[in-house]
């Protein structure tokens, strides 16, 4: 039972007391999501004082003083990893730092979960000043001991036990889902703690922000292109034109959408063929966070969620946000692009 006598709940505090409601309550991924928020704390240092230390070369430079550096990537990636690899709950981690998966502990490995994460999404915009964030998804890995395997990764989005982010913007906030509703947390830096500021978030079922980088319009499918056109009209009644918002930082963009209501969309290119964005560790956490709010995910034709992965980098499209709005922007994928043009993958609805 939460304190009742201060208004405070801290992220620690709130884990404990969802702790009964977890599917396989033993404490573990309680404690595995208090490592990640420790890391996090880390890596928030060391992007607010990004502009003030030496820290933006390029990884394996050296700074004026002859100390090596690392970039805020390097950093971050490191920091999840050490924070994953002691507490012993996790087997393993696809990072899109990685090429392979990372084990830990080898045979003795009895860790239950595994992690994909993207440590630190958007850092091109780290030396302009733009918020950046954190990405994870933890699953339930399917052999038992020893170490984990590829295919312990190579699951469906709609297997993961828990999501979150971190967003390190003008304040910085864990946003995280255990399949019962989504809770953000905002770290207060005078005690050191992510306190509840964001219960029970839920995503408006419909909105007038729409967040795509709109540079590539001439490569886009045709449907994406028809949907972006229609959100432009003049037509007060629809509260149209709509507003384009793009950061190009998927966790900032996606954070805004969620509270104000909006759709996010990456999707193919002639560039990209297969979408840019990564399914496992950027689609579908994102994606059963936005479900848990009551919006929806798809890559324009098919729920995100229901994507089996090959490959742990595996790319994807991304329509995402409130469900009004990627309802009918799936309505012009159907209409207008050529389902024959989209990348195609097994669908758990299929297999
Ligand atoms: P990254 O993994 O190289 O950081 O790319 C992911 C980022 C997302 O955060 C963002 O939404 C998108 O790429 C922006 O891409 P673009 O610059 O093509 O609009």
């Amino acid at each position: 039972m939460i304190r009742p006598h201060r208004n405070l709940v801290t992220l620690g505090e709130f884990i404990i007391d969802k702790q009964a409601d977890f599917p396989y309550a033993k404490g573990e991924l309680s404690s595995l999501l208090s490592d990640i928020s420790i890391a996090a704390k880390i890596v928030n240092r060391e992007v607010n004082k990004a502009g003030l230390v030496n820290i933006l070369g390029e990884a394996g430079s050296e700074n004026i003083q002859g100390e090596s550096q690392k970039k805020l990537d390097v950093f971050a990636n490191e920091q999840f990893l050490a924070a994953l690899a002691s507490g012993g709950e996790c087997a393993g981690v696809a990072s899109e730092e990685n090429d392979e998966i990372i084990l830990f502990d080898g045979n003795a490995s009895s860790g239950r979960y595994i992690v994909a994460m993207d440590p630190l999404d958007g850092s091109s915009n780290i030396d302009v000043n733009v918020s950046v964030g954190t990405i994870f998804s933890i699953y339930r890995r399917k052999t038992k001991n020893g170490p984990a395997t590829v295919d312990d990764f190579l699951q469906y989005g709609s297997d993961q036990v828990a999501a979150g982010y971190i967003v390190y913007g003008s304040s910085t906030m864990l946003v995280y889902t255990t399949g019962n509703g989504v809770n953000g947390f905002t770290l207060d830096p005078s005690i050191g703690e992510f306190c509840l500021s964001h219960p029970d978030m839920r995503i408006p079922k419909g909105g007038n922000i729409y967040s795509v980088n709109q540079g590539n319009f001439v490569h886009f499918p045709e449907g994406v292109k028809r949907y972006i056109k229609n959100l432009q009209i003049d037509d007060k009644a629809n509260k149209k034109p709509y507003t384009l918002r793009y950061i190009g930082s998927l966790v900032s963009d996606f954070h805004r959408n969620l509270i104000k209501g909006g759709i996010y969309i990456y999707p193919t290119t002639l560039s990209s063929p297969k979408g840019k964005l990564r399914l496992m560790y950027e689609c579908n956490p994102m994606a059963m966070i936005v479900e848990q709010a009551g919006g929806k995910a798809t890559d324009g034709f098919r729920d995100i969620l229901e994507i089996q992965p090959t490959d742990i980098h595996q790319r994807c499209s991304l329509f995402i946000g409130s469900s009004a709005m990627v309802d009918e922007s799936m309505d012009y994928m159907k209409q207008y692009s050529d389902a024959n043009l989209q990348p195609t993958y097994v669908t758990s609805k299929e297999s």
